[in-house]
């Protein structure tokens, strides 16, 4: 088993519908949720589309790094994910942050995510499922978040 972060997005549609969908066939799949986030609702990067709802969960699997994100893929298409630009807006979007303390680079996936440093969508979240410092990155989301600030991300309530 290897622990894994991910984070979970949506800006179209039933938002928090989505997300529960979203853990229920994480579930379906065999990636065991050990703890989950609150719903946050973050501004849109780039900003011409809708308000997402962020959340983060550490879950456990025996998938390795590209089956899961296989199995990932099949979740958001399942949830009616289509192909689109890059940073549009979806449906449901499901993101590995972390898997175990593994560095990896390839074309299709590289972990840790790239750009969790940066962004209070993701780290708002991820604060309140990961308490000690993060795989390979060293400091605590926490630490992070009040770095970025909130960037107007705000709890909204229950995952
Ligand atoms: N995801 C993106 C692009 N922009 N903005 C917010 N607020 N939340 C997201 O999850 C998000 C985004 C690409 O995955
Ligand atoms: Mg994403
Ligand atoms: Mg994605």
């Amino acid at each position: 088993m290897t622990a894994v972060h991910l984070a979970l997005g949506s800006n179209l549609g039933d938002r928090q519908a989505n997300l529960r969908a979203a853990l229920a066939a994480l579930e379906n799949a065999h990636i065991h949720i050990l703890r989950r986030s609150s719903t946050w609702e973050t501004p849109p990067i780039p900003a011409d589309q809708p308000h997402y709802l962020n959340a983060a969960i550490l879950a456990e699997t025996t998938l390795p790094p590209h089956q899961l994100l296989a199995v990932l893929k099949q979740i958001e298409h399942h949830l009616g994910r289509r192909p689109g630009r890059r940073w549009g807006p979806r449906p449901i979007d499901i993101d590995i942050l972390f898997y175990g303390d593994l560095q990896l680079e390839t074309p299709d996936l590289v972990i840790p995510h790239p750009r969790i440093a940066e962004r209070a969508f993701v780290l708002a979240p991820l604060a309140e499922v990961a308490q000690g410092p993060l795989p390979v990155l060293g400091a605590t989301a926490h630490q992070l978040l009040t770095r970025t600030g909130l960037q107007g991300a705000r709890r909204i309530g229950e995952l």
